[in-house]
């Protein structure tokens, strides 16, 4: 559970934590399963755009975030306690996973300020996103955050990778919004989390790759599309129901 600080601190600033959750050894082992478990799927995926009856007829879209349905460790993860209760504690009890994935960003990648498109009309506490840090995270490689940027209309386009950029425009916001760095905050192992709106990027290692994990969890229901796609619902997995009625779950 988070307590009332923590939540009250999601509310106003868009992130909470780090949690620990692994060591470095459990850790590892992680990375390793799921590198072979995205590469089975990306096998998977190229075979059957060959097929046309494959039944992966989510899976052939553009749409990268889908590691929660075929991945079990991915599933088995989210549903980690220490992780799960704290994201009920703010979406509450009737939630659905719908995003998964491993991220493997290479030292040539270059990765912009965003802010999930998924969410944009989502409330403060309709969703939670959980990011773990695998391997090779360090201060240049974790998370970026901008605070309170969760409760910004917009963000403008054209944010590059350019963190003064993207505070002085959150500042013509919100004067109080801070560049929050996780990188300097998490080891591998540990865990955050932050609200979907909030804009963040992504660091990156300039000589490794670097390993993490984003878990995404929504009210049941509400509804999740492909935003470059917006005729398909995304997959979503029922996690604790109560009443057994979801938007997303077919
Ligand atoms: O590089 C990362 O870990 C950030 C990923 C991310 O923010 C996203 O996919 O929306």
């Amino acid at each position: 559970m988070l307590n009332v600080h923590e939540l009250e601190q999601y509310q106003e600033l868009g992130y909470v934590g780090p949690f620990n959750i692994f060591d470095a050894k459990q850790t590892n082992l992680i990375t390793q399963k799921l590198r072979l478990e995205k590469t089975k799927l990306s096998v998977l995926k190229k075979l059957s755009s060959y097929v046309p009856s494959f039944p992966w007829h989510c899976v052939s879209v553009n749409w990268a975030k889908d590691m929660h349905i075929h991945s079990p460790l991915v599933y088995q993860l989210s549903i980690r306690p220490i992780i799960l209760d704290k994201v009920i504690s703010i979406v509450g009890e009737d939630l659905v996973l719908w995003g998964g994935l491993f991220l493997n960003v290479r030292p040539h990648e270059n990765p912009t300020w965003h802010r999930d498109a998924e969410c944009k009309k989502w409330g403060c506490l309709d969703n939670a996103n959980v990011w773990l840090a695998l391997n090779n995270v360090d201060e240049e490689s974790g998370m970026r955050l901008i605070s309170r940027s969760h409760h910004m209309l917009d963000i403008p386009s054209g944010l590059h990778g350019y963190d003064h950029v993207a505070l002085e425009e959150a500042r013509k916001r919100d004067p109080k919004s801070e560049l929050v760095s996780y990188g300097d905050k998490t080891k591998p192992g540990d865990f955050f989390i932050f609200n979907g709106n909030l804009w963040h990027i992504g660091g990156k290692n300039n000589t490794k790759t670097r390993y993490s994990l984003l878990l995404q969890y929504c009210k049941s229901n509400l509804e999740v599309r492909i935003p470059a796609n917006p005729n398909v619902l995304v997959p979503c997995i029922a996690l604790n129901s109560i009443n057994g009625s979801f938007t997303n779950v077919n």
